[in-house]
């Protein structure tokens, strides 16, 4: 029973004993209105329920989750577009030239764009992450390959294939060769590479020079003539020099062997013949000598092999696709490895390694 009753009938109680004849029946009035005033209160508490405090809380709860809402916008994920690529027409190159393949559309949503095809084929391909073009640069031997384009993206990747084939050479009717000029190139120069570092369809020499510890470009004119670019500064004797992209921007960058400093220096090109960005060496064996470029964990990415004349074994560098690597594990082979070749010896589709042991 509430506590006012209960003081109430003290009250009355009280009154009754002084035998005061008014105030009894006063008092007799205002026990016959207790279960009005009682229900009274029971209403009017119920009404603060239903307003204070707990209303309060229900108030102030909305407006926090709707301050929430406002502060921090909902993160529902945007869907992350999927690459697409255009579509490559099945084409044909003249042995040992260069060609570009135009897809129908530009590339869409893509960050980087692999292209790939047989190990058999031993000419070079990069594509433009941009545009989506395929440069084709010293197609040989002849044959039919299918080249692969992958385009990667946040939302998944986008696959085109199309047909290139590499046409027979012209029968000679007299073998031999006519010399052209000798191309004047660094100290020692131990190694050579084509490519075409300019982007004009005309294929150019890369040559490592050991004494001068760079590499020198060459431009070529189409006629077997040449121009200097700018060397490229590498390590110390330099001895093997590779030609790929290595960081999918559809331009040709170099991977050099250092042979007295253990490792091997990665210039990007620039597309202009020019390499401005020599990255951080990549760590290999001792006297590296000759190295390889390909795609040993098939991600699409151009990894490289080097032949170490001083530890008896082959580092396998895996690309990450933006010029880095990191370390497979070493391949042990003969003494003073000299060279080494890539091929795919037993058709499994899965990139293997020659080594030519010195001793
Ligand atoms: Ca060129
Ligand atoms: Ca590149
Ligand atoms: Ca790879
Ligand atoms: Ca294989």
């Amino acid at each position: 029973m509430p506590r006012f009753i209960r003081q109430s009938r003290v009250g009355i109680q009280t009154l009754i004993k002084s035998g005061n004849g008014r105030v009894l029946v006063l008092a007799l009035a205002l026990l016959a209105a207790l279960p009005v005033m009682w229900l009274a209160q029971k209403t009017h508490a119920f009404s603060s329920f239903s307003s204070t405090p707990s209303g309060n809380r229900g108030a102030a709860a909305t407006s926090r989750v709707l301050d929430s809402f406002s502060e921090q916008p909902p993160t529902a994920a945007s869907p992350t577009p999927t690459p697409a690529l255009g579509n490559y027409s099945n084409t044909s190159v003249a042995l040992s030239g260069n060609l570009t393949v135009t897809p129908s559309a530009t590339p869409e949503a893509a960050t980087s764009i692999n292209v790939s095809t047989s190990t058999k084929f031993k000419g070079t391909l990069v594509a433009n992450t941009s545009t989506g073009v395929v440069r084709v640069t010293d197609a040989h031997p002849a044959g039919s390959y299918t080249v692969t384009v992958t385009a990667f993206g946040g939302g998944g990747t986008a696959t085109k294939t199309f047909t290139l084939t590499v046409q027979q050479g012209t029968a000679c009717l007299t073998s031999g060769f006519t010399n052209g000029a000798d191309v004047s190139a660094g100290n020692h120069p131990y190694s050579v590479a084509v490519g075409d570092f300019n982007n004009d369809g005309k294929q150019d020499l890369a040559v490592a020079n050991y004494y001068s510890a760079n590499v020198s470009i060459r431009l070529g004119d189409g006629s077997g003539a040449f121009s200097s670019a700018a060397d490229v500064s590498v390590g110390s004797g330099p001895q093997s020099v590779a030609v790929a992209d290595f960081n999918n921007d559809g331009k040709q960058d170099i991977a050099v062997a250092n042979n007295d400093v253990a490792t091997v220096s990665i210039a990007l090109g620039n597309g202009n013949g020019i390499f401005t960005n020599v990255l951080t060496d990549v760590s290999v064996g001792n006297n590296p000598i000759s190295l390889a470029v390909g795609d040993f964990n098939n991600d699409g990415k151009q990894d490289f092999a080097v032949a170490n004349d001083g530890s008896a074994n082959a580092s396998i560098r895996l690309g990450n696709g933006s010029g880095g690597f990191t370390n497979a594990a070493d391949v042990s082979v003969g003494t003073r490895p000299k060279s080494l070749a890539i091929g795919d010896f037993n058709n499994d589709g899965k990139q293997d390694i020659a080594v030519a042991n010195g001793v």
